[in-house]
């Protein structure tokens, strides 16, 4: 027994790492082990000698159990010392650098227009960007041989030899979204349609893409005085100061009568201050809606009437943000937004601090 004893908690002491004592484990007490295989065979003995055999036995069972679990304890113990002396982490080096975005300037502009329309009642509408030129042109009054079409700058997409489709266009205005929504939902009506169009330009106040927000509402009896209380409405909410407008007589296509509108302002070494001064910013076109126009879009003009505008956006936020340079929206970095004071991660601001 003193041999058994000596062999094994020899053995233990000298196991380098877990998986030895465990295979010590088994190989001693475990089902098949040496000292289990002894007790096996208290069976055969005396009972004399079972007597004293029994107990011995057990004890060595138990002392052996007891040194399997002081070494392991032991070795736990070294290999967390090994890994504190070979893991350590030098809190004097210099945190890596955060990854900074924002929210873009007409992103903002966009979401605060949107919201501002919204409290008057106006739902978003979206569409196509890329239209058929029935929509984007014939329905809103522009026919093939009318100078608009070729005033604004078409982009049209390829057509291979042989493709009957009809001729499809990049959007040159948002307008063809009104045409689908007055199809879909007929009227009355008041929407807003926020979205990117295009037209090929560019110099320093126009780029190929540029946004533009346009509105339509119609009911039986809309008029130009309806059109003048939102638009005043929506730029004093927008400047966060009373704007107010000025009608001038104007054409386009879908609208009669038309009027470009301008709004009040000041120049004061060479910045412009909107909602204050004797000065006048031309920032959009509206109307009426052409009967013609309300007709595509399956609307009886007999029972119907509304008004429309259009206006860009990005030119809306370079004057709130005294921008000069329309290009530097969409070919500029962090450095430019944060000139502008346009902060990582900054959140558009809603009416009213929302
Ligand atoms: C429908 C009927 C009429 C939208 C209108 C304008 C006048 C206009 C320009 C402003 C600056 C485009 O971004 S810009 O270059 N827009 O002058 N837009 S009336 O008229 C519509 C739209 C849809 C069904």
């Amino acid at each position: 027994m003193d041999d058994l004893k000596s062999k094994w908690l020899g053995l233990i002491g000298e196991a380098a790492d877990e998986a030895t004592l465990e295979d010590l484990r088994v190989q001693a007490v475990g089902k098949k082990g040496e000292v289990s295989l002894k007790m096996r065979e208290l069976g055969k003995m005396t009972p004399e000698e079972r007597q004293t055999a029994g107990p011995a036995l057990n004890a060595l069972k138990d002392e052996i159990n007891s040194a399997l679990a002081a070494k392991k304890t032991a070795l736990a113990d070294a290999a967390l010392d090994e890994r504190l002396k070979a893991e350590w982490l030098d809190v004097t080096l210099p945190a890596r650098d955060r990854r900074v975005g924002t929210i873009h300037p007409v992103s903002q502009v966009w979401e605060e227009c949107t919201a501002i329309f919204a409290d008057m009642g106006f739902a978003v509408a979206e569409g196509p960007q890329v239209e058929t030129d029935w929509y984007n042109f014939d329905a809103l009054n522009i026919p093939g041989h009318h100078p608009a079409r070729a005033e604004m700058d078409t982009f049209y997409m390829h057509r291979a030899e042989g493709d009957n489709r009809p001729p499809h266009v990049l959007r040159t205005h948002t307008s063809p979204v009104q045409i689908r929504a007055m199809e879909a939902g007929g009227a009355p009506t008041r929407i807003i349609c926020p979205g990117r169009v295009y037209r090929a330009d560019y110099d320093q106040t126009h780029t190929p893409m540029f946004h533009q927000v346009e509105g339509l509402a119609i009911d039986r009896d809309i008029s130009m005085a309806n059109l003048k209380w939102v638009l005043e409405e929506f730029f004093s909410a927008y400047f966060g100061t009373k704007v107010k407008t000025r009608f001038r007589a104007s054409h386009f296509p879908f609208t009669e009568p038309s009027a470009e509108v301008d709004i009040q302002c000041s120049w004061e070494g060479g910045t412009v201050k909107v909602g204050e001064g004797d000065d006048w910013l031309e920032v959009l076109g509206s109307g009426m809606v052409h009967p013609k126009v309300l007709q595509a879009g399956g609307v009886d003009p007999s029972e119907w009437q509304g008004f429309a505008f259009g206006m860009g956006i990005d030119r809306i936020a370079m004057l709130k943000y005294g921008i000069p340079d329309l290009r530097a929206f969409f070919d500029s970095d962090l450095r430019w937004l944060r000139h502008y004071g346009f902060s990582a991660l900054q959140v558009p601001t809603l009416r009213g601090g929302v």
